[in-house]
């Protein structure tokens, strides 16, 4: 039996039961001094002078902007392809100015945490408070511009014969990992080794050099376990370089690890978007076009990824659905508050919450079941090209949202105490692009080490892609082991994020893994000196002679291949389905059921990616029911811990019921597409859309007793 498509239990979660994972934390390395930042209490403000204690206890040494001058530059950032992006980088320590409450103004280090976290105390600075802005509508500065239209809009709304509109907000979100973030550094011979708590140790080198100035080769990046990202550890963070300069300058071990405050604090958001949307419907309920004015609060500064969510959101505006125009304006506009970036799903929970909520509203409008309008509209035939320009590889959408009605089991009713509704949320998800590759070793014993260039944080790669490898070879899963995340030894990629890690990291790992086995074949063939045949675990001339891989490791030593997979874009999707009973009196909403019917193409492992899905419902559920990093009129975080900030728990969940439609994608060998983000971007609209069919009106989330107690009285 093949090992592809097996629900196969994660074989690396002893080391994490049995608590022998080592996380940043755990790691102390010799005569290292940590490291604790003083941090602007100011949302925004004029920095003067930073003055330093010169003789607090173990203090070892004080970075403010002025004494990093000319050691470091800002982080560096992505624009999207079409983007304009504003140069406004994200400097390391803040430079005559904070931008945001919880940006970094100086670093202490010292011998113990404690005692840096002492000598931060003594630090003064010299703050002129300025006004903030907090609203991200009002006029101000755009970090981020993205505008595309394709089709004949004009025509298609001039032509229409009902043109819906409707605004739509999602709030901002913290990714809230068990694991905050953290790095240590460490400079040896000129190698500077760098320990990071993030998701892939290639981007976390690029940043690195680029903020140091010094070449890649020259920094190693080990990403040890990491408990959780979701999206919020891309990259180094500014704090990563400080400690890094710290450590290249004192000659000694730098660490930091943050604390939850920090993280609420200064860990890249998630979300804050918005949109006015008008989608344009001929007599029949054919839907003609979209056009959305999507306006993101991108913060402060703009770090690595954040320009790339609003491009995202703005890219996918298009939906499950058949049109013949689109167009997107994208405004990410500065405010005073911490920067955002991805948070699972990235752009994608955003186009699919304004869309399908967009939908729903026209079938109100219209007077169309809901359900009906979608199935008159969606995209039945593939390759489907937008007309913003996506071509979707694969998908059955109209299964998808067969299935998820099957399973959710609609209701409706209303008997002025309790109403209860159903709503549907489709969505469609980029994932893949770009390259991953993968090392494939055969080792003294027999046994393959593959190497791989994405980073796991929680997802499984460690089994799922050895029941790739292994299937390919022919082996147990137990004779493959893997490797990622050191810097040193993972061959080149990009890292793991957008649910591309099997799409385009599997797809290298596949590729190599059929190399190596080639190269087994060659190498036995020139060992027995016949044409051999794979036979599992041995290779087996024609005349019967045998030799194992163990064999043929110690016959021929170094045995390996390498693949690089390049990656077009793949579309994964969805159809999620909520039935909920709202409270009239109180405003109390539950979720009574939810199906999540997700189509990932081939899945290596339904265990896994039903796991992978279940966790992104949850992350989505708590949107729905109880998360917003809200902020004050002065900019200051209002929920900046976990009584504050709500987190859904295991026992706050619904009953789920989840099911996979398989259409493999053309675009790789697995056939495989993204499944780690579908349960964030496919729960809230499919909430939102029954919280609407339960009161005859929408409202957007958190669906907090307040909020919908509010809504039923406006
Ligand atoms: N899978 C599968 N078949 C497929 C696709 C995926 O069996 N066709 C399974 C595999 O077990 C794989 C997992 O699903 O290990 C996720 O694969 P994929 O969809 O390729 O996503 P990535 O591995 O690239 O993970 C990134 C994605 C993102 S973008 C966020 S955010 C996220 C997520 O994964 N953050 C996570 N899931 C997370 N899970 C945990 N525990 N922690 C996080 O921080």
């Amino acid at each position: 039996m093949t090992l592809v498509g097996r629900a196969l239990p994660r074989r690396e979660d002893a080391l994490v039961l049995e608590g022998r994972a080592r996380y940043l934390d755990d790691i102390d390395p010799t005569g290292g001094a940590h490291a604790t930042f003083v941090r602007s209490p100011f949302a925004h403000a004029r920095v003067g002078a930073v003055v330093a204690p010169g003789d607090a206890p173990g203090l070892v040494a004080v970075l403010t902007a002025e004494s990093l001058r000319g050691r470091v530059r800002p982080l560096p950032f992505q624009v999207p392809d079409g983007v304009t992006a504003a140069d406004e980088p994200h400097p390391i320590l803040a430079d005559g100015e904070v931008r945001y409450a919880g940006q970094p103004v100086a670093a202490l280090i010292a011998e113990s945490r404690p005692l840096a976290e002492d000598a931060a105390e003594l630090v003064e600075v010299d703050y002129e408070p300025l006004e903030p802005v907090v609203d991200a509508r009002a006029p101000g500065v755009d970090l981020v511009e993205f505008r595309r239209s394709g089709g004949d809009v004009e025509r298609a709304f001039a032509s229409a014969a009902h043109v819906v509109r409707g605004t739509y907000a999602m709030p901002r979100l913290v990714a809230a990992p068990m694991e905050p973030r953290g790095a240590i550094a460490s400079e040896e011979d000129g190698l500077l080794t760098v320990w990071c708590s993030t998701q892939d140790s290639h981007r976390a080198v690029a940043h690195l050099a680029h903020s140091l100035d010094r070449p890649p080769e020259s920094i190693r990046v080990i990403v040890p376990q990491v408990g959780g990202a979701f999206g919020s550890k891309g990259g180094a963070p500014a704090e990563a370089v400080a400690v890094a300069a710290a450590a290249i300058e004192l000659g000694r071990p730098v660490k930091w690890a943050e604390d939850r405050l920090e993280n609420f604090l200064a860990a890249y958001q998630g979300r804050g978007m918005e949109a006015d949307v008008e989608l344009a419907f001929d007599g029949d309920g054919r839907m003609l076009a979209v056009r959305a004015r999507i306006r993101a609060d991108v913060g402060a500064y703009l770090l690595q990824a954040t320009a790339v969510p609003p491009h995202t959101a703005g890219m996918l505006m298009c939906g499950c659905y058949r049109l013949d125009a689109a167009e997107v304006e994208v405004v990410g506009r500065r405010t005073n508050r911490v920067p955002t970036g991805p948070y699972r799903g990235a752009g994608r929970p955003e186009a699919a919450y304004f869309m399908e909520r967009a939908v729903d509203d026209a079938a109100r409008e219209l007077g169309i079941d809901p359900v009906e309008l979608r199935r008159r509209n969606l995209i039945a035939e593939f390759p489907h090209t937008t007309p913003l320009g996506f071509t979707y590889d694969s998908g059955d959408f109209a299964r998808c949202l067969d299935r998820a009605l099957e399973l959710v089991r609609p209701e409706r009713s209303d008997d002025g105490e309790r109403a209860v509704g159903t709503g549907v949320g489709l969505y469609v998800e980029r994932a893949g692009g770009r390259f991953e590759s993968a090392v494939a070793a055969l080792q003294p014993g027999g046994r393959v080490l593959v190497r791989g260039s994405t980073s796991p944080h929680g997802q499984g790669h460690d089994t799922t892609f050895a029941q790739v490898a292994a299937d390919r070879l022919g082996l147990e899963i137990a004779d493959v082991a893997f490797e990622f995340g050191d810097s040193a030894v993972v061959p080149p990629g990009i890292g793991t994020f957008g649910s591309r890690s099997v799409a385009v990291g599997g797809a290298a790992v596949a590729e190599a893994s059929d190399r190596l086995r080639e190269a087994c074949l060659a190498a036995a063939a020139r060992v027995l000196g016949a044409e051999v045949s794979w036979d599992g675990g041995a290779l087996v001339a024609a005349d019967g002679r045998r030799l194992t891989l163990a064999e043929l490791a110690e016959a021929e030593p170094g045995i390996g291949a390498e693949a690089r997979f390049d990656s077009d874009l793949v579309f994964a999707s969805g159809a999620y389905a909520a039935v909920v009973e709202i409270e009239r009196a109180a405003g109390r909403m539950r979720v009574l059921r939810l199906a999540a019917v997700d189509d990932a193409g081939t899945i290596i492992n339904p265990l896994l990616a039903e796991g992978q899905v279940l966790g992104g419902v949850a992350q989505g559920l708590g949107e729905c029911l109880s998360e917003a990093a809200t902020f004050d009129d002065e900019g200051q975080p209002t929920a900046a811990n976990f009584a504050d900030y709500s987190l859904l728990t295991a026992a706050e969940l619904p009953p789920i019921e989840t099911a996979f439609v398989e259409s493999a994608s053309p675009l790789n060998p697995l056939g495989a597409k993204g499944i780690g983000e579908g349960g964030a971007i496919g729960t809230p609209p499919a909430v939102a859309n029954a919280v609407a069919d339960a009161l005859g009106h929408g409202v957007d989330p958190p669906f907090t007793e307040d909020r919908l107690w509010r809504a039923m009285r406006t």
